[in-house]
């Protein structure tokens, strides 16, 4: 169990809210329980507990003076609260301790103009996706990373988890599109590196090194980020196949044959079946198959032709095949695929293990799955999902108690016995702490520790996340 909250000595939470209060206002400090609950628990239901108070600073200027008030108290960073391993949430803690300061990045939100010489432009944490996107849109640049959390996920969050999504396999996670950043260190310190050079080898970049740690080598206030060609010219099509195999085989087809191929991603039959009910949507292909595809093409000039070709060297049956080339069939076939992770939520609190398997041993994995989950959680109901042309799955168990961990375990330790990662793109979080050692040597969790300590020597930058404190 991470510490609990352990005001600065000799100062009360109530001191402490004070002298917050005297730097971001007092409306940005946050003690009433009532109003502080939504940022007390996280997206998934899963995780979360009681936190003494809430700041929600405006500027990089105030992060920094809000992380010297707070210095010997617990700082748990929080950016649109959709992440999925519990890592931006309060803990359960004692009930007589007071629980940790949740710092809301949201209210940092300043967008700069595109730099369109560069390609480039300055976001702060707090600027959600969709806003980034629509902004790069309009001076005719595209933001290439994307997921269905895009109205509420933050840039400091998607930089702090390296957020993947559905473009990977093209353009890489959120790491590959960090050229600069700016953040606050566990000593109030304020590290600036934006120039956005794309050339620079002068040693450490501690700037990559922020880049999916989770909250907890300091706070992320700003980050430099890379644009590229808005392609607008689309095609997308949905595919239906006897298995993961098949599935797996035809992805590889099209890789070859489609140049603007951006997204290759796989869901099942049960899986559809769930989000038809919940989203009451029509049946996509006049037949149902145990999988599917949705993959998608973006070029400046129509990539259609390309996808048709590809099409026929599959030589799918037409009861396995739509495509759409036009804004509103795509997002309707884009539809079964996204709605997945509420549908799933709808049943019940989940348990959310994301995966990635070299991609050779995919569809083995699959089926190995599938007993596992139904011998460690007889009963329960499973959803895979996921980013297939990044070798990533999401299995999604929905019936263990939350608190009972014998189904993550017994896919996790699957999962490294297949040589895969315990976390492809969600991060660590509190929820796989425990497991690092399974996707980590020893030597590079101590080399992780150490990095960890020399810049936050109090351990008060997210305790518990990526490390197990548990003893
Ligand atoms: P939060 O949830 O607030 O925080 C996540 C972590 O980052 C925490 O550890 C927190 O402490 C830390 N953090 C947040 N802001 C900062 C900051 N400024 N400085 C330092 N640390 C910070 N993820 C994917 O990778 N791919 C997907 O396709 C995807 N799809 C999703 C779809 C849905 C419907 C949902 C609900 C989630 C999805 N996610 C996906 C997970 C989630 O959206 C991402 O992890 C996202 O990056 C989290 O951003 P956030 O602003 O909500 O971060
Ligand atoms: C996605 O790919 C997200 O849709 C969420 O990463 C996955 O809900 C999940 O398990
Ligand atoms: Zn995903």
């Amino acid at each position: 169990m991470p510490p609990a909250g352990l005001p600065n000595a000799g100062a009360s939470v109530a001191d402490v809210a004070e002298r917050l209060a005297a730097v971001v206002g007092a409306s940005q400090v946050l003690t009433d329980p009532e109003t502080r609950r939504s940022f007390e628990v996280d997206w998934t239901g899963r995780f979360g507990g009681p936190s003494c108070i809430v700041v929600r600073p405006g500027s990089t200027a105030e992060v920094s003076e809000v992380v010297k008030i707070c210095r010997d108290m617990p700082i748990v960073t929080q950016g649109g609260n959709t992440g999925l391993v519990g890592g931006g949430v309060p803990w359960q803690s004692q009930p007589d301790q007071p629980g940790p300061v949740v710092l809301s990045t949201t209210r940092l939100d300043d967008l700069q103009p595109v730099d369109r010489v560069a390609a480039q432009v300055t976001a702060g944490a707090g600027v959600t996706l969709a806003r980034l996107q629509s902004h790069a849109t309009q001076a005719r640049l595209n933001f290439p990373v994307d997921l269905a959390a895009r109205d509420t996920a933050t840039v400091g969050g998607m930089v702090a988890t390296n957020a993947g999504g559905l473009h990977v396999l093209r353009y890489g996670t959120m790491r590959a599109q960090v050229v600069g950043l700016e953040a606050v260190l566990a000593d109030g310190s304020v590290l600036t590196r934006m120039s956005g050079l794309v050339k620079d080898n002068t040693g450490y970049d501690i700037s990559q090194l922020l880049v999916g740690s989770e909250g907890t080598l300091g706070v992320i206030t700003a980050a430099r980020l890379r644009l590229v060609a808005a392609h607008d010219e689309k095609v997308v099509a949905l595919l239906g196949f006897a298995g993961t195999a098949e599935a797996l085989a035809a992805v590889d087809v099209l890789r070859r044959n489609v140049e603007g191929l951006q997204a290759a991603e796989i869901f099942f039959e049960d899986g559809l079946d769930l989000v038809r009910s919940h989203a009451r949507l029509a049946a996509p292909l006049p037949q149902s198959w145990p999988a599917y595809l949705v993959v998608e093409a973006a070029a400046l000039d129509d990539p259609s032709e390309q996808m048709y070709g590809a099409l026929s060297e599959l030589d799918l049956p037409d009861t396995a095949t739509a495509v759409a080339t036009d804004p509103a069939g795509q997002a309707r076939l884009w539809a079964y695929r996204e709605h997945h992770t509420e549908a799933v939520s709808s049943i019940g609190i989940p348990h959310k293990l994301d995966v990635t398997l070299p991609q050779s041993r995919l569809a083995d994995f699959e089926h190995a799955v599938r007993k596992v989950v139904a011998d460690a959680a007889p009963g329960s109901r499973l959803v895979l999902f996921g980013h297939i042309g990044d070798g990533n799955l999401h299995v999604n168990v929905v019936g263990p108690d939350p608190e009972d961990e014998a189904v993550d375990d017994a896919v996790l330790r699957l999962v490294a016995e297949m040589d895969g990662s315990i976390s492809a793109e969600h991060g660590v979080g509190r929820a796989k702490a425990r497991w690092l050692g399974l996707s980590r040597s020893e030597s590079e969790r101590s080399a992780m520790l150490k990095v960890k300590r020399a810049l936050d020597p109090r351990g008060t930058m997210n305790p518990g996340v990526l490390f197990d404190l548990s003893g």
